[in-house]
């Protein structure tokens, strides 16, 4: 049996140059094997296998146009055996780590604008290496494989004024019992690289808080219904994006980043709301763009729709850029805190946790009363943020939460 593999959604981008064609008649591909390589005046992409199989036949060719829904190729979805019930083979435990020390975070409009093939760009990106750094020595300035890897030993040996990090030891585990080695998905790859470069390059600070909740949550109930006829599902993150869009708008610098030479402040006057998502493939952060002109049921139903894209594996490219600042909820699954990674160039990040029953004081009664707490921890870039400013952000963001009314009324 054969399918059709097309060109996905690739956001606005028509008549989209190929630059690039990874495979050709009889290759096996699996899910996610890079099929074509397309190149915008922004960007390069990849357009991964939705499914296993071998290819038939190419539709088309290096230097084609191409938008979403042009036919890239054929696939022999049959032929694909399953795949034998055999342990992998254990990496040679003498090869070291590719890279164990610190890279500068990618700039990916410099990296787009690079001058380097999509092979180069691909191995760069393993890597982690942002090629707008990279001096080409090959025609007219092309990078070559030579100069990524001079420049990554560079970096390494602390050649560009940073020490490189000690090494994790590493371990031949099947030394110790059997063992079965899985690759990484190419999201896990993706999303690692951003993680590590984040970790490394970012001072994070976090800052915790708690917001009580109770009316929110009577009033989410109240809303249920209403909510239901319409189609949507209100969970608590539907609230808690608006909550966190004012918090912005008081506090700007948050909704800001810095530039690629770290030396000013570029405050956007958007607002859109990135939020981590759980998938079978891996982690990824879908947008929702100009969340502050969204009411309270256009908010949950993009939530929804974004979520089931992503768990799908069907969001494209647009719907996880241009995000400002990033929710990450763990609320649905539980835990009482935790201490989530700033998806850099964005500043800050919200972590939020489950809510649960608490005593809280109540100083004009004397006594305990049982309110629904929301625990969150915000983290913050401490080059752009301060803690008095971290603080101050949380207790507003806290008293949005806890007043339902007027967060509602200003939608
Ligand atoms: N406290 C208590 N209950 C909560 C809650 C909170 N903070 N947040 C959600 N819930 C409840 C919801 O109300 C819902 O219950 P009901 O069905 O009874 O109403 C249930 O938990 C499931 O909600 P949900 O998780 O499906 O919906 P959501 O809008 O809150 O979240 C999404 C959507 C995509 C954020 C979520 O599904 C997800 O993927 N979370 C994981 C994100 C993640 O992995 N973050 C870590 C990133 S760092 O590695």
């Amino acid at each position: 049996m054969s399918q059709d593999i097309f060109v996905p959604d690739i956001g606005d981008f028509k008549e989209v140059e190929v630059i690039d064609v990874l495979v050709k008649p009889g290759d096996r591909v699996d899910v996610d094997t890079s099929l074509v390589t397309l190149e915008t005046e922004k960007a390069t992409m990849d357009v991964p296998a939705s499914v296993a199989g071998v290819v038939k036949s190419l539709a088309i060719k290096k230097g084609d146009k191409v938008s979403k829904g042009s036919l890239i190729l054929q696939l022999d979805i049959t032929s694909v055996e399953a795949p034998a019930a055999v342990t992998p083979p254990v990496p040679d435990v003498a090869t070291p780590p590719v890279v164990t020390g610190t890279l500068p975070a990618i700039n990916e409009a410099g990296f787009a604008k690079a001058h380097a093939s999509p092979s180069v760009r691909r191995f760069a990106r393993e890597l982690g290496v942002d090629l707008s750094r990279v001096t080409g020595a090959g025609l007219k300035g092309r990078i070559t494989p030579d100069d990524v890897k001079a420049w990554v030993k560079q970096m390494l040996s602390g050649g560009a004024g940073g020490a490189a990090l000690p090494k994790v030891p590493t371990v031949d585990f099947a030394n110790y019992g059997a063992v079965e080695v899985k690759p990484l998905g190419r999201i896990q790859k993706i999303s690692g690289s951003r993680l590590h470069a984040s970790w490394v390059n970012v001072p994070h600070v976090w800052q915790m808080d708690e917001a009580d909740i109770t009316d929110l949550e009577a009033m989410r109930k109240l809303l249920k219904t209403e909510a239901e006829s319409r189609g949507v599902k209100l969970t608590p993150l539907a609230f808690i994006i608006p909550a966190v869009v004012k918090a912005l708008k008081q506090y700007p610098v948050f909704n800001a980043s810095l530039d690629a030479s770290g030396q000013n402040i570029v405050f956007k006057q958007y607002v859109n709301i990135g939020f981590a998502a759980d998938t079978p493939n891996g982690l990824v952060v879908p947008v929702i763009r100009n969340a502050d002109q969204k009411n309270l049921f256009a908010l949950a139903s993009e939530l929804a729709a974004l979520s089931e894209k992503a768990r799908e594996g069907k969001l494209a490219p647009a719907d996880m850029q241009g995000g400002c600042f990033t929710i990450s909820s763990l609320g649905g699954i539980g835990g009482s805190s935790f201490t989530p990674i700033i998806n850099a160039p964005e500043v800050a990040i919200l972590g939020v946790s489950k809510s649960c029953m608490k005593p809280v004081y109540n100083a004009k009664t004397n006594n305990f009363d049982a309110r629904l707490m929301l625990p969150f921890t915000l983290a913050y870039d401490h080059r752009v943020i301060d803690g008095a400013l971290g603080a101050r952000f949380t207790t507003y963001l806290a008293k949005q939460l806890a007043n339902v009314t007027a967060l509602l009324s200003g939608m």
